[in-house]
């Protein structure tokens, strides 16, 4: 079966019942959406093989909110690796619609029947699982579900089947944003702060697959910096321990001149942050003023480097196309989209995918979503072939409650991810090819 079926997946949509509701108060149980994961994961066999093949084992099950009578669950199973007879499934239940239920504490009556649609599902539960279909059993031309090939018998009711995206086998770009500017040791302990700190984690990041680093520097007292003398110390140590592409910040905190931010660019780094425009950043204002944004770009310019266009709203990259457009930043595009600020665009699939269509043909995206999102909108960037940035930066935690170790766990983790759909971590000679940066 080719590589390219890697990404193919299936979706099923049905409500619970009041037979599927096992305990008090309407509650399904998680067993109910295990043969849902069951149906979907035959469904994806049937497909691919024309054998309903078998199920041999969960490696992991979540179940992360509860399911009631009457909800639209909404099953999808991806298909993430192929051995000879091995089919590594992801599965993820939605709840699309949710009746009103309990509506404690209000004044408002609702009717038994209230229901509402979600805006945004909610992930009820996840699973990674292995099937197996004996070679002797598979029996359907694996090309039959390829663009441009007969589609097969008509899919199930609510069934769709999602072409395989082009991302398997193309390699990822993972960046570390290691150190960050509002990050302080009181959240984490794990936060670097002195050169070396900073030099040894770029190197774990590296080891785990990171090809480039995204670089906020501190004082002595771990206070953020946009010192060009901190940032020349802390470049050194990474270069003496890593060969990982450097890209500073020309954002660096809330609040700070245009020189402090350019002030990093002494150090002629290879490449540099681009912020393309003026956000709301939790209670304070991040200010990228048009006219700022291009000194900025020019300022990055005059050192060779190459930018990379963080976004945080849509209209940034329009923003950045017109930058482009007037010739203040060179193609190919390098486009961030940093998801999840308060009081900017969320890190949600649908933005995601729109987000990607602006995206100009010849141009590189990424995705680095804050919080917990940080997984989540990885692995679907990942999946749709586009990069990631993960790191300490954005993102402290392993799991929830779990602090990480360092940005290296979460870069293992993202690498891990992309190798298990067909994606090698770029090296930074593969990044810098990718990202063309020897041409400027
Ligand atoms: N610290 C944020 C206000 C960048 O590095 O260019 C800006 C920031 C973006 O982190
Ligand atoms: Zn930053």
């Amino acid at each position: 079966m080719p590589a390219t079926m890697i990404g193919t997946s299936v979706a099923l949509r049905l409500r619970m019942s009041a037979q599927d509701a096992h305990y008090g108060g309407q509650l399904v149980d998680g067993a109910r959406i295990l043969s849902l994961f069951g149906d979907a994961a035959t469904e994806l066999l049937i497909r691919l093989d024309g054998d309903e093949g078998l199920f041999r084992a969960y490696e992991s099950v979540e179940f992360l909110a509860p399911v009631f009578a009457g909800d639209y669950i909404e099953v999808t199973a991806e298909l993430l690796a192929l051995g000879n007879t091995s089919r590594k499934m992801r599965f993820e239940a939605r709840k699309v619609i949710g009746g009103v239920r309990f509506n404690f504490g209000s004044d408002a009556f609702d009717a038994p029947s209230a229901a509402d649609v979600l805006a945004d599902p909610i992930v009820v539960a996840r699973a990674i699982g292995t099937c197996v279909v004996p070679q002797a059993l598979q029996r359907r031309p694996r090309e039959l579900y390829l663009p441009g090939l007969p589609p097969g018998p008509a899919p199930a009711t609510s069934a769709i089947v999602t072409p395989p995206e082009d991302a398997a086998g193309s390699d990822v770009i993972l960046t570390a944003a290691i150190v960050g500017a509002e990050l302080t040791r009181a959240r984490t302990p794990h936060l670097p702060l002195t050169a070396q700190d900073v030099a040894d984690e770029a190197a774990r990041c590296r080891e785990a697959g990171a090809s480039i680093i995204h670089l906020h520097v501190r004082d002595d007292e771990g206070r953020n910096t946009q010192s060009a003398e901190r940032y020349a110390e802390v470049i050194a140590a990474i270069r003496r321990r890593c060969d990982c592409i450097i890209e500073p910040s020309t954002g660096g905190a809330v609040g700070m001149s245009f020189d402090e931010r350019v002030a990093p660019l002494s150090c002629a780094p290879e490449m540099a942050t681009l912020n393309c425009g003026t956000i709301n950043f939790g209670d304070d204002v991040f200010v990228n003023s048009r006219a700022d944004i291009r000194r900025i770009a020019a300022r990055i310019r005059a050192v060779s480097a190459v930018p990379e266009l963080e976004c945080y709203e849509a209209g940034h990259v329009d923003e950045a196309m017109a930058l482009a457009a007037e010739g203040a930043i060179a193609e190919p595009l390098h486009f961030q989209f940093v998801l999840g600020v308060k009081g900017a665009i969320a890190a949600r699939e649908d933005v995601v995918h729109y987000l990607r269509s602006l995206v100009p043909s010849g141009a590189t995206w990424g995705v680095a979503a804050l919080g917990r999102w940080q997984q989540p909108m990885t692995e679907l960037a990942i999946r749709l072939g586009g990069n990631a940035r993960v790191g300490l930066e954005d993102n402290i935690f392993l799991t929830k409650g779990v602090l990480a170790e360092g940005s290296a766990p979460l870069v293992a983790r993202a690498a891990a991810y992309a190798r298990s759909v067909g994606r090698e971590p770029a090296d930074p000679a593969r990044a810098r090819k990718l990202l063309q940066l020897a041409a400027r």
